[in-house]
């Protein structure tokens, strides 16, 4: 189906009889999945349909002040039942910022056996089919599709100063504050047009990095202290124990962003960062990267992930010791694109 048949199709939805939307982000939600989740619950409620959102799980606190935030079901098992209600009875699932439900575990059985009409709107690559996509892989934020959607349905007058705070602030979590180089004009005048609503910029940005409690800032020095820089591949790594975050009363999302410090030096091509999770047995690991090395590719081939070419996370079922090791032994494959 071409975009043009999906935007038909999905105004036809729009304008039609009321129906229950149930829109999704990915499991650990970043700023864009909620954002763009929030401003896409804020659109369709204006035409009068029902929007509920669950999100597989907790997301991090400094997304908690967002425009209607408190409305997003968190599933747990405790909410179990609550949330196979609301799958069962939604008539449309929007599915937001992944592209493989494998991102919704462990509702992905239930989402998959819903016959409820199933609508993807994403910028990751590679994804997976469903009645209408909204896909754009180039795209530097989910938030941009919702924006573009909303445009091209011709309803740009729908977009208040909440909707506009929802996808700024998806904007800026997934630009780097406009940083990344997949931002383009196009960006901007997005970003324009969603401050002639009466947001705040500088608000968002305080409201999402300046929020360090005093063990998050210790775990960020701990963290930098213990960084290894191979000039030979110009890259930089860092890693974060399980008994790191416990002495410094880790909260969730507080090691969001560490990456990125890896990739402030300069030189460095390929920054990486090794969560140690005691409790699942795994670690988690994200990869950023300058210029054309392809972390996704990377991150998919030794560690069971993907993502976007600049910016990937992957897993690993070895200690952080085997893990680091590993890591380093690929690094001379790549030494021609890394020097
Ligand atoms: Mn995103």
């Amino acid at each position: 189906m071409s975009y043009k048949e999906a935007l038909a199709n999905f105004k036809k939805k729009l304008h039609g009889p009321t129906v229950k939307f149930l829109v999704l982000p990915h499991k650990n939600p970043d700023g864009d999945a909620m954002g763009s989740c929030l401003g896409l619950a804020l659109y369709l409620r204006k035409f009068g349909h029902e929007v509920n959102i669950i999100a597989p799980t907790d997301f991090p606190y400094f997304l908690r002040w967002l425009p209607n935030v408190d409305q997003v079901l968190v599933f747990s098992e405790k909410q179990n039942s609550r949330v196979k209600k609301k799958i069962h009875e939604a008539n449309v699932l929007f599915f937001v910022d992944f592209n493989t439900l494998s991102r919704v575990e462990p509702l992905d059985v239930f989402l998959k056996s819903s016959p409820a009409f199933k609508i993807l709107i994403d910028h990751h690559l590679a994804p997976e089919t469903f009645d209408l996509m909204f896909c754009d892989p180039l795209a530097p934020a989910t938030a941009v599709l919702v924006f573009r959607l909303i445009e091209q349905m011709g309803h740009l007058d729908c977009i208040d100063r909440d909707l506009a705070m929802c996808l700024y602030t998806a904007l800026v979590s997934d630009t780097g504050s406009f940083r990344f180089s997949s931002v383009t004009s196009e960006t901007h005048i997005i970003a324009a047009h969603l401050m002639d609503k009466g947001i705040n910029a500088g608000e968002v940005q305080d409201r999402l990095y300046a929020i360090y409690t005093q063990g998050r800032m210790r775990l960020l020095t701990k963290t930098l202290q213990g960084m290894k820089i191979l000039a030979e591949y110009r890259t930089a790594y860092m890693y974060v124990t399980s008994q790191d975050m416990e002495d410094c009363h880790y909260q969730k999302g507080d090691t969001e962003g560490f990456v990125n410090y890896g990739l402030s030096l300069k030189n460095v091509l390929l920054a990486a960062l090794f969560i140690e999770d005691c409790t699942k047995g795994i670690i988690k690991i994200s990869f950023r990267s300058k210029t054309n090395f392809d972390v996704n590719t990377f991150a998919r081939e030794h560690f069971q992930g993907g993502g976007h070419k600049n910016a990937a996370g992957g897993v690993s079922r070895e200690d952080l010791k085997a893990t680091l090791e590993h890591f380093l032994g690929f690094l001379p494959l790549y030494k021609d694109q890394l020097s």
